[in-house]
């Protein structure tokens, strides 16, 4: 090697070392708070070379101290684990850092708290709600300058496509809650806002896109196609200012494969690595089962969700606490309501409780349900803190209850018998035995991974107002998914985009505009109006919301249930027979024989509470007792 070469080595490493210093160090979290009862915050500290050799860091600042330095596998982390004490006051933490002959000042903002969980926000989402399920790139389109983000991987913005982005966003929601809260609507829940820097990816249905939200690549930012953090603290404070609250959607089983933490792996473990790809068996049997085996116990929690969707290793203890404190300072940071958890039966059972105890002892007033998609009410139940002998408990207050929408479709879809329609509604609901409280699961007829309800009944006008009926007012907490109001059926297209079709009227140049009465045609105003008047009628019923319930056995296709609360009892009947059906009022005395009379909810008629009622064939009746 002649001098000449020497000195051009010597200028790539100088300028190999410019670079590295150069790049900022990137903190995770980005800051935290003082007065948190989480305040063993460990930071994780991204820096290219960071940890090519042993570093030191030192920090000098009243109240907070270093307690463990720790070097990763990679070369571009370290850990440090720092203790904050009560008395530590709102600044800047300059870490010192020395690595690999270099020092550098990397600074960490801790914050002062804004508001008081409880007052300002984390006011938890409860059977008193009514939760709106939005997709926000298919809801409304309040910002075209976002649709296309220079420099992400994914730049494609086409209505025309189901599986491609189309412009929705967080403005679109906000400009759209004065016609949520005039439905009745309390709380939103927004698909994922965090962001999915994500190019396309083939699925078993084609190629699609992140649009969706659930291909998350880093925790701590807000994808700028739906505005960014600013436009997530704005929707915040919009919906507060309204009464309405935010649910936020977290994803703690997988990230998308272009998350920084998979690409440059700070341990090799915190990912469930298999010799050969290895699909979840997606069966919730392999865990609460009778008989259950290890290896499909493994394979139901370990095994990946889809090969672009790493599954991520929950037992890694730098894992967890990457993601318990990312739905800390989440929560703290955009100041949420509640938390709906996706794929909530994939993630390592321990790790769960952990982070839903570490939210609820930070935020004792949030709420919490998870996506269990369960096929049978002991699967459900046993995610939820349940009355059934099991080995492990889990301590989520709440699911998505499939059971009960599979149930409450069989009883709108299904021709009466002796476990079919009403009787399997009737049967579901007998298994609330196993749920320590089965109000706090979330209840719904239809979501964005299921068909929409108007096409899963085939259109049919009865069998929607009979749908929307038991909705709102069986016990749980009831959701919409966005459209069912205006009856919006499935695109009839491939894949999931069929479900997720936009909103009308929330895109420039749509031909109507369904957020107003002159945009909709007359059956559409119909269902809009009545879930409206059953919603706001709910809101104030103290019966259907928080009340007990006491049903009699279906009986010819016909199902009474009533709900009580205190001295307000309301009467709920449903006949799903094609014929009209009479019932006996004197079967339920037991729980009528304080009134006289019923107002019908929705009309306003009257009938006398006794003798024989005519229920007209495929209808539903609210009843108010007096
Ligand atoms: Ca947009
Ligand atoms: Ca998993």
């Amino acid at each position: 090697m002649n001098v000449k070469k020497i000195t051009s080595l010597l200028c790539v490493l100088l300028l190999l070392s410019w670079q590295a210093f150069a790049q900022k160090a990137q903190l995770y979290p980005t800051h935290w708070w003082t007065g948190m009862k989480w305040n063993q915050v460990q930071l994780l500290v991204h820096q290219e070379g960071i940890n090519k050799t042993a570093a030191t860091v030192q920090l000098q600042y009243p109240g907070v101290t270093i307690k463990k330095v720790t070097r990763t596998e990679s070369p571009n982390y370290l850990v440090v684990d720092i203790s904050i004490a009560a008395t530590a006051k709102p600044g800047v933490l300059n870490f010192k850092v020395n690595s690999a002959g270099k020092t550098q000042t990397i600074p960490f903002t801790l914050k002062a708290r804004t508001g008081k969980a409880g007052k300002d926000f984390a006011h938890g989402v409860t059977s008193q709600d009514l939760v709106y399920l939005i997709m926000p790139d298919r809801f409304a389109n309040g910002d075209a300058s976002n649709d296309r983000i220079p420099g992400y991987k994914d730049t494609i913005c086409d209505r025309s496509n189901p599986s491609a982005h189309h412009g929705g966003d967080i403005q679109g929601v906000i400009n759209n809650i004065g016609y949520l809260k005039d439905m009745g609507v309390t709380s939103i829940w927004m698909c994922p806002v965090t962001e999915n820097d994500m190019p396309w990816k083939q699925e078993p249905a084609g190629a699609i896109s992140g649009y969706h939200g659930y291909w998350i690549t880093n925790h701590y930012a807000i994808d700028k196609r739906y505005g960014g953090a600013d436009a997530y603290k704005k929707l915040v404070r919009t919906a507060h200012a309204q009464g309405m609250k935010i649910i936020q959607d977290a994803v703690y089983n997988h990230v998308g494969d272009e998350h920084f933490l998979f690409k440059d792996k700070p341990f090799a473990d915190m990912f469930n690595n298999w010799p050969a790809y290895t699909g979840s068996n997606h069966r919730e049997e392999a865990l609460f089962g009778a008989y259950t085996s290890q290896a499909d116990k493994k394979v139901m929690l370990e095994g990946w969700f889809t090969p672009h969707l790493p599954d991520i290793n929950l037992r890694n203890p730098y894992m967890a606490n990457f993601m318990i404190q990312n739905a800390i300072w989440s929560t703290e940071e955009f100041m949420l309501d509640g938390w709906r958890v996706d794929t909530y039966k994939y993630c390592d059972e321990q790790f769960m409780n952990n982070v839903n105890a570490a939210l609820l002892k930070e935020f004792p007033t949030l709420s919490i349900f998870g996506e269990a998609w369960a096929n049978s009410v002991p699967g459900s139940a046993y995610f939820t803190k349940n009355n059934m002998q099991v080995p492990f408990k889990h301590n989520l207050p709440g699911t998505t209850d499939f059971p009960m929408q599979s149930a409450m479709l069989s009883a709108i879809n299904q021709p009466f018998g002796w476990t079919e329609g009403l009787n399997k509604l009737m049967m579901t609901l007998s298994q609330d035995v196993l749920y320590q409280d089965p109000k706090l699961n979330c209840i719904f007829l239809d979501n964005h991974d299921v068909d929409r309800f108007m096409t899963m009944i085939g259109g049919d006008e009865k069998k929607y107002y009979m749908g929307i009926g038991l909705l709102l007012t069986q016990r749980g907490i009831p959701q919409l998914y966005f459209g069912t109001e205006i009856q919006m059926k499935n695109d009839d297209v491939q894949g999931d985009g069929k479900k997720r079709n936009d909103f009308p009227g929330g895109f420039a140049g749509d031909a109507q505009n369904k957020f107003v009465a002159s945009g909709r045609n007359a059956a559409e105003n119909a269902a809009y109006e009545y879930v409206k008047k059953l919603a706001n009628f709910r809101k104030q019923s103290k019966a259907l919301t928080v009340g007990t319930t006491t049903d009699f056995l279906p009986q010819d296709g016909v199902y009474v249930y009533f709900r009580k609360h205190g001295n307000e009892t309301v009467m709920c009947i449903i006949n799903q027979n094609q014929q009209d059906k009479t019932i006996a009022l004197n079967r339920f005395a037991e729980v009528t024989n304080n009134y006289q009379q019923a107002t019908n909810v929705i009309t306003g008629s009257n009938a006398v509470l006794q003798g024989e009622w005519r229920i007209p064939a495929q209808t539903m009746w609210v009843m108010q007792l007096k």
